[in-house]
């Protein structure tokens, strides 16, 4: 039963390291999705509908006999001139983390990739403020997209009626019907 106990106990902590990663690291990009950093492709289009984070991080993913990723300044980004470039990666598969807010600017320099739409710009927003615990907030349904939340409110669940069996049954009803509607 100790053993048990002990189980539950990094269960949950895992669930909380997970939640609070998941937090830190913010969300990988994979530029172009299925088709990648490659021509013939409409990157302003991708960027659509998207926001970006300070934390956020773009996945580039090229063949680097082809294509290279050079990040550039607005003018660079609109003349595809890479003389002011930032950075530049030719190693096939690149992540670059979106450190700041403002606009990143990325073209590829091989050929004339760029001016074909080989291009990149993306807006950063500041990271959002850390929304307030759960249990000061109530049930909304921003909680059914956090799914770390919602396994340690299972997790939570689970380890406190396996050892609470003297609790009483309206007060169960009650622990029952938050971790389902919290679930749902
Ligand atoms: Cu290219």
């Amino acid at each position: 039963m100790a053993e048990f106990r002990k189980l539950c106990r990094l269960l949950m902590m895992a669930m909380v390291i997970i939640g609070s990663a998941k937090g830190a690291n913010g969300r990988r990009y994979v530029v172009g999705a299925d088709q990648g950093w490659d021509t013939g492709f409409n990157y302003s289009e991708w960027t659509s509908g998207k926001a970006f984070f300070v934390g956020d991080s773009l996945y580039f993913d090229y063949f680097r006999e082809d294509h290279n990723v050079v990040q550039v300044d607005f003018e660079g980004f609109t003349t595809c001139n890479i003389t002011n470039s930032i950075a530049t990666y030719t190693a096939g598969r690149s992540t670059v983390e979106l450190d700041r807010e403002g606009t990143f600017y990325f073209v590829c320099s091989l050929g004339d990739h760029c001016l074909e739409g080989q291009r990149l710009q993306v807006s950063v927003l500041a990271k959002p403020a850390i929304p307030p615990s759960p249990d000061f907030l109530g049930p909304s349904s921003a909680l059914n997209q956090n799914v770390p939340s919602s396994a340690a409110s299972l997790s939570f669940a689970f380890c406190f009626l396996q050892f609470n069996s003297f609790i009483s049954p309206p007060v169960l009803v009650l622990v029952i019907g938050w971790f389902s509607y919290l679930l749902l």
